[in-house]
């Protein structure tokens, strides 16, 4: 962020879809600009909460104008499902006029989302669930710049909280931005929603903005992302003390290719291994669309020298290892996929998301999906109000192999869902399933949830 945006805070609402472009798969969920990753790990899944860029207008000095935070999850790394907007400011959050760069943890049978409002104060919403609806238990900002300890800081940035339970139960949440002094740390109470004691001051060379900790075999590691003079990289401090004794341990990741900005991360250990979640411009680069507040989420392996050192994250086209194959005789929601052409998600009449606008020569790409000794049926739950559109099944490519067609019957309503089924012939093994929309132009049709069955 720098000040002109912090202070251009418009009311220019644009919704942007993305659609008729697919991306290489590093790129999460590129039908939606999301930035600032806050990570929880929660029940074998990984959720990624996000400022909502397609709050934001595209052009030029317009601002960061974000009032919600999206949620996307997984539990492979490679197939994402959208559960959509969790947080709105003020619907759930009535004093907050901005939610930016969340930081989510749970405790106590709750889910707790932090987040900045603007670089204005920080506030705390809760949840009994990973995927909200989050409310403000608090009414007030639980941080502020009169919260002892966060004054006296040269034109602090109050913001991008990032909170963290320690193994002996202590909670810590770091925040600040705007100067090498700017870092702060302040003791969380049990009930995470109240501060225990001052904040303290942690020192960092060239501190921009986006404080990270996590620990490693006892280490604690502080990330943050370096000034501009010092090419917005995300260096990072160790110490054995979570308030103090840090020191500068080097690069952990450079400015990420098509980014040119703001860079911010969120480091995280799913499954046996560590990975680098980040916000890049590269779906505004291929779209063509002035980039700087139109960021896309984005994920790279983290690796450790013996030492413990990070190893500079190297960044790819491809992202990072499925970790396990999808299962495609449970239900999977339509909106979980890897990557896309011309879809967009939407709140659905049955609850959670559906996918909608699937029109002629759109599709959906499910990544490592593995059909065993294989899939007799196809069933989805569809909703249109048109005759004449089909949902092939293929495997390898939106033109590869087919497996079965599904037509979609019209349904008589947008959210009007219909189960239907279609046989499915050659789906064995682990595979790559596209579902490819073909028919009528117009109207699209929208997707639920789908399964397959092996009778
Ligand atoms: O998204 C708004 C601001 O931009 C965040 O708070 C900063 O970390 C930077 O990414």
């Amino acid at each position: 962020m720098n000040i002109k945006t912090i202070i251009n805070l418009g009311t220019i609402f644009i919704l942007s879809t993305l659609t008729q472009i697919s991306f290489a798969d590093q790129v999460i969920v590129g039908y939606r600009h999301l930035a600032d990753p806050g990570t929880l790990v929660y029940n074998g899944r990984v959720y990624l909460y996000a400022s909502n860029d397609d709050e934001n207008a595209a052009e030029k000095n317009s601002g960061y104008q974000m009032k919600s935070i999206v949620c996307v999850s997984s539990s492979d790394m490679k197939n994402w499902t959208d559960h959509g907007i969790v947080l709105q400011a003020p619907q759930d959050v009535s004093w907050a006029g901005r939610t930016w760069a969340p930081s989510v943890v749970a405790r106590n049978g709750k889910v707790f989302l932090y987040f900045g409002n603007g670089g204005n104060g920080i506030g705390v919403a809760s949840s009994n669930s990973p995927i909200g609806p989050f409310k403000d238990p608090i009414g007030k900002k639980l941080v502020e710049m009169q919260t002892p300890g966060v004054l006296p800081a040269p034109n602090m940035w109050l913001f991008d909280p990032m909170t963290f339970i320690d193994d002996d139960g202590q909670a810590y949440m770091y925040f600040g931005g705007n100067g090498d002094g700017n870092v702060r740390a302040i003791k969380l109470n049990n009930d995470m929603t109240s501060t225990d004691g001052p904040a303290v001051s942690i020192n960092a060379p060239a501190f921009f903005e986006a404080s990270w900790m996590h620990k490693r075999n006892g280490i604690y590691y502080f990330s943050y992302s370096t000034n501009p003079k010092a090419q917005m990289r995300i260096d990072y401090m160790t110490s054995k003390s979570p308030l103090s004794g840090f020191s500068y341990a080097g690069i952990a990741a450079a400015q990420p290719p098509k980014n040119n900005n703001n860079n911010h991360q969120a480091i995280f250990e799913f499954k046996g291994r560590w990975y680098h979640a980040y916000h890049n411009r590269s779906v505004a680069h291929r779209t063509g669309i002035p980039t700087e507040f139109k960021r896309n989420l984005a994920i790279e392996v983290l690796d450790y020298s013996d030492e413990g050192n990070i190893i500079q994250v190297g960044y790819t086209s491809d992202g990072v290892p499925q970790v396990e194959a999808l299962n495609p005789y449970a239900r999977v929601e339509a909106e979980t996929m890897n990557d896309q052409q011309g879809v967009r998600t939407e709140p659905c009449a049955h609850g959670g998301l559906n996918v909608t606008n699937i029109k002629n020569g759109d599709w959906i790409k499910i990544k490592g999906v593995d059909f065993g000794k294989g899939a007799k049926t196809f069933t989805a739950s569809v909703a249109s109000i048109a005759k004449g559109n089909k949902i092939e099944l293929r495997l390898g490519s939106p033109t590869g192999q087919l497996i079965g067609t599904l037509q979609v019957p019209n349904t008589n309503g947008a959210q009007r869902w219909q189960q239907a089924s279609c046989a499915i012939k050659g789906a064995i093994g682990k595979q790559d399933l596209f579902l490819a929309v073909t028919g009528a132009e117009k109207p699209e049709i929208n997707i639920d949830h789908w399964k397959f069955t092996v009778k």
